[in-house]
């Protein structure tokens, strides 16, 4: 016996991945239901070897549904997710309206996945912001180690996580430029994004940070733990798939170079590719499709006592999105609803 499980935003970037997902991982699904707005109404989407029709998400009735997978806005989740929660259906969402709330648990499983118990609360759990996933992952087997105290991080993120809309800018601008007569203005972006960097992701803040930067700190310290210090500058890069970000770590104790590179090599989640040679790590295009959260580039920072660097890549869309979410379905399969 296994689940029935409702994709809401079924037809999105990020929904598409939890369907494929769902299915390259065999998660035992009786039932399955691709839910849209009503303008993608009639969109087929793939589920393993099937096509399935959406439905509309405005009137569907969660009641026996196990789990909701949501991926839509949050002003769309705050209208549904209570709606499905309240009809016994436990909402894992991916929006950021409920990361901040008490009552919800901020899930990545590699790192915390005995927070999941604390769903009962409110039936919702909630999915943390890609670039934070890809982090933790990294930061929490050198945190029990050697107890981090603060995390200087700069990120390289792709087009992606602005949604369909941004992929199709990033590509038209970069062939508009070579045409004339056909160069795109920026729209999804406040400047050109093609053959370009933008150090601003989502809102500005009143302090002068950005609200990406805002969440990486709040989301660390939630998931990870409050004590650690991080300060984040996102920048938005002309790639489509794969977040990047260069970490600097400072430690309470001392942490070997070598030792840090074999307790990445053992953790879960993760795949440390790191030669020191040319090509010897790893770049967003190799990570895309992939579920693993990649570390190269490990070396001692010299100029702390304590001090570390690494480089982390992973498919944004995946670990820092649809992977993490169906993950914790699977916590929730094994530890709670226990039918699969
Ligand atoms: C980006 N990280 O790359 C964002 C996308 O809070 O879930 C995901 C936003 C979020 O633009």
């Amino acid at each position: 016996m296994g689940y029935k499980v409702a994709i809401a935003g079924a037809t999105g970037n990020v929904g598409r991945e939890m369907l494929n997902i769902l299915a390259e991982r065999e998660f035992p699904v009786d039932e399955i239901a691709a839910l849209a707005s009503r303008r993608s109404l009639g969109t087929e989407v793939s589920f393993g070897d099937k096509t399935l029709k959406t439905q509309d998400l405005d009137t569907f009735d969660f009641t026996g549904w196990d789990i909701a997978l949501f991926a839509i806005g949050s002003d769309a989740t705050k209208t549904y997710a209570p709606k499905a929660a309240a009809a016994g259906c436990i909402v894992i969402d991916n929006s950021s309206l409920y990361r901040y709330d008490p009552d919800v648990p901020l899930v990545v499983p590699e790192v915390n996945a005995d927070a999941v118990m604390g769903y009962s609360k409110k039936n919702i759990i909630a999915n943390p912001n890609c670039s934070t996933a890809q982090m933790v992952v990294a930061l929490k087997p050198l945190h029990d180690r050697a107890r981090i105290k603060r995390v200087v991080v700069s990120t390289y993120q792709s087009v992606s996580g602005s949604g369909k809309e941004a992929i199709d800018e990033l590509w038209n601008q970069t062939k508009g430029l070579y045409v004339p007569g056909q160069e795109v203005e920026p729209s999804v972006y406040p400047k050109q994004i093609a053959f370009n960097v933008i150090p601003h992701i989502d809102v500005f803040m009143e302090d002068g940070s950005t609200k990406e930067e805002w969440k990486m700190v709040a989301e660390t310290k939630k998931i990870v733990d409050p004590s650690i210090k991080v300060t984040a500058t996102c920048a938005r890069v002309p790639v489509f798939v794969g977040h990047s970000e260069a970490i600097n770590i400072e430690f309470e104790e001392f942490l070997d170079e070598d030792e840090a590179r074999d307790i990445l090599r053992e953790a879960p989640g993760v795949m440390v590719v790191d030669k020191r040679e040319d090509g010897g790590y790893v770049t967003p295009v190799e990570c895309v499709g992939d579920f693993a959260t990649f570390i190269s580039r490990i070396r001692q920072d010299s100029t702390i006592d304590n001090g570390l660097n690494i480089w982390v890549v992973s498919d944004n869309l995946r670990k820092g999105a649809a992977l993490n979410a169906v993950q914790i379905a699977e916590v929730l399969g094994s530890r709670v609803l226990k039918k699969g």
